[in-house]
């Protein structure tokens, strides 16, 4: 916890914490191995949870501002884990988070210095990847032998998929271009640090490399992804030989490149030292990517279709989206941003009355959001009004979430209905703390801090499972993800910095779950990728949302 911000435990004692909750009600805040009493107060009254049977009672102590190790403990239930209270406690969280992005590079081997114990050579190097008959053209027949190095892996599987990388690598762009000065000071220990680029850029720059290869040089289109035609095995990155593949061009990738390519120029243009021409280079490929949209404006990656006509058939993760409005609006709003040319304006135009909601693989909308509010000064004066009613958009979205805090059973904003509790419940609750960050960065309202700090302390353990869904990170984190190489690596620690998508009741994976309700459905074991998975899309809002609130206290 922070010494000056909301300080709040959750009491479930067996689910049923109005019987057993003591004869008072109170709790003792008490220094951990002293057991000197620091602070004492009474617990709340007893909430029920929308999302489960689960019913609890709140320790609220807010009040208490002092640093050290404490427990908090609770007559006739127990102590807690040990826990800090200091300016910078999540600083390992926020840094481990990005880190983690270093850990599923593909192409390269990870050193000891860099990686510790999991260091491991390289996986996939895809320099040998062939064009699937799906993607063949005049100028690259099936067969033809390209190059797709590098990149992140997108999850627990050894396949790179452009529609993912879209949204995930423009998070952290967007956490750079919101927090220059935290991610400058920023160190991650990889292999670029010190370079005098921020490692967050750093660290986006080794995928935005691949997907720089995942353009078509011919005509500007851009494979929906880089594939084993079924998944690997549970075995070591880059052990299996067989062949991989780019498939089909998509109006979804090639927006959701262009989107990046145009959001990275505008920002490495100030690292031309270091990388000259890239900017350059970026800029050329997310116009060209955008004429190629222009001619296919709404062609689908659809993968069933696809398998009905073309061998081999392809069985890895489709992200295959159907609706490219958002993408369109996305593209947009970054190339307005970087080059302020009316053409781009028109289309952001096109779409400003659009609903807005939150981010995910296939709904991109709200990133165009963010970038047009947070360049708004810079834009050209026929763009600055749409920017206007685009921050208050964010805003009343956000405010939305506020009312949730003082109802939800855990206090958290995540959490206020079961539809939340999807495929990668966590990166719902990373991105609603993205959400409420925007909205802090234009109203500078804290009371938007501490409601994102609501979704970290979700992320980090105060939810219905107990666990702490980042790996390495806690006392009880993840310690099964459904991650090849921390399955393959027999070491018994998972490779460290990477979140599980989260309770799901879908159980698309028919493995063991103990238990089942929306915000309990989460299993610690490997098997279980629907809700034990790990995916760059997952990490990305997280790094987003806790080195946010680690820049945000420090103020
Ligand atoms: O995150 C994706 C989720 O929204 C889908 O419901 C699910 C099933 O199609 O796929 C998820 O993405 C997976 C991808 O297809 C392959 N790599 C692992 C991803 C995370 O599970």
């Amino acid at each position: 916890y922070y010494p000056n911000a909301p300080k709040i435990a959750v009491i479930t004692s067996d689910y049923k914490t109005d019987e057993y909750a003591g004869p008072n009600f109170g709790f003792y805040v008490l220094k951990a191995n002293v057991g000197d009493t620091v602070y004492k107060s009474k617990l709340s009254d007893v909430r029920s949870s929308a999302n489960s049977s689960i019913k609890t009672r709140i320790a609220d102590f807010s009040a208490f501002h002092q640093k050290g190790t404490f427990v908090i403990y609770v007559p006739g239930i127990g102590s807690s884990y040990p826990f800090k209270v200091d300016d910078d406690v999540h600083k390992d969280a926020a840094t481990a988070i990005l880190k983690g992005f270093y850990y599923i590079r593909s192409a390269m081997p990870l050193e000891e210095k860099y990686a510790g114990k999991w260091h491991r050579p390289a996986g996939h190097p895809d320099t040998h990847v062939l064009v699937h008959p799906s993607a063949a053209s005049a100028k690259r027949p099936a067969g033809t032998v390209i190059s797709a190095s590098g990149g992140w892996y997108d999850a627990g599987d050894y396949n790179k998929y452009v529609v993912n990388s879209g949204i995930s690598t423009g998070t952290l762009l967007s956490a750079y271009e919101d927090f220059p000065d935290y991610f400058t000071q920023l160190n991650t220990n990889i292999p670029e640090s010190g370079n005098g680029v921020p490692d967050v850029l750093d660290e986006a720059l080794y995928n935005i490399r691949w997907m720089m290869q995942m353009q078509d040089p011919n005509d500007g289109g851009v494979y929906n992804k880089c594939t084993n035609a079924a998944f690997d095995p549970m075995v070591r990155p880059g052990v299996t030989k067989l062949p991989r593949y780019v498939v089909q061009k998509g109006t979804a990738a090639t927006l959701d490149f262009a989107a990046v390519a145009a959001q990275a120029s505008r920002i490495f243009r100030k690292y031309n030292k270091q990388y000259p021409g890239l900017a350059d280079s970026l800029l050329n490929a997310a116009t060209y990517a955008w004429k190629w949209a222009e001619k296919n404006p709404a062609l689908e990656y659809n993968q069933n279709l696809i398998n009905q006509k073309f061998e081999p058939k392809i069985t890895t993760g489709a992200y295959g989206d159907k609706s490219f409005k958002d993408e369109w609006f996305w593209a947009a709003t970054e190339l307005l941003g970087t080059t302020g040319k009316k053409v781009y304006y028109d289309t952001v135009a096109k779409h400003t009355t659009d609903p807005v909601s939150l981010p995910s693989w296939a709904n991109v909308r709200m990133l165009g959001y963010y970038t047009l509010t947070r360049l708004k000064n810079n834009l050209p004066s026929f763009a600055r009004g749409s920017a206007d009613a685009m921050a208050k958009q964010i805003v009343a979205f956000a405010d939305n979430y506020l009312p949730r805090i003082p109802e939800n059973a855990f206090g958290t904003v995540m959490g206020a209905s079961p539809r939340e509790f999807n495929w990668g419940s966590n990166s719902e609750a990373a991105n609603q703390g993205v959400a409420l960050i925007n909205a802090y960065l234009i109203t500078k309202d804290k009371k938007y801090v501490d409601a994102a700090l609501t979704n970290m302390d979700y992320l980090l353990g105060r939810n219905a499972t107990g666990y702490c869904f980042v790996t390495g990170i806690g006392s009880r984190p993840t310690m099964r993800p459904h991650h090849r190489p921390s399955i393959s690596d027999g070491i018994e620690d998972p490779v460290p910095g990477l979140m599980a998508g989260g309770p799901n009741p879908g159980m698309q994976d028919h493995a063991y779950y103990e238990h089942k309700e929306p915000e309990t459905a989460y299993s610690d074991t490997d098997a279980a990728y629907a809700s034990n998975e790990i995916a760059i899309n997952w990490n990305a809002p997280a790094v987003y949302l806790f080195n946010a609130i680690e820049a945000l206290q420090k103020k």
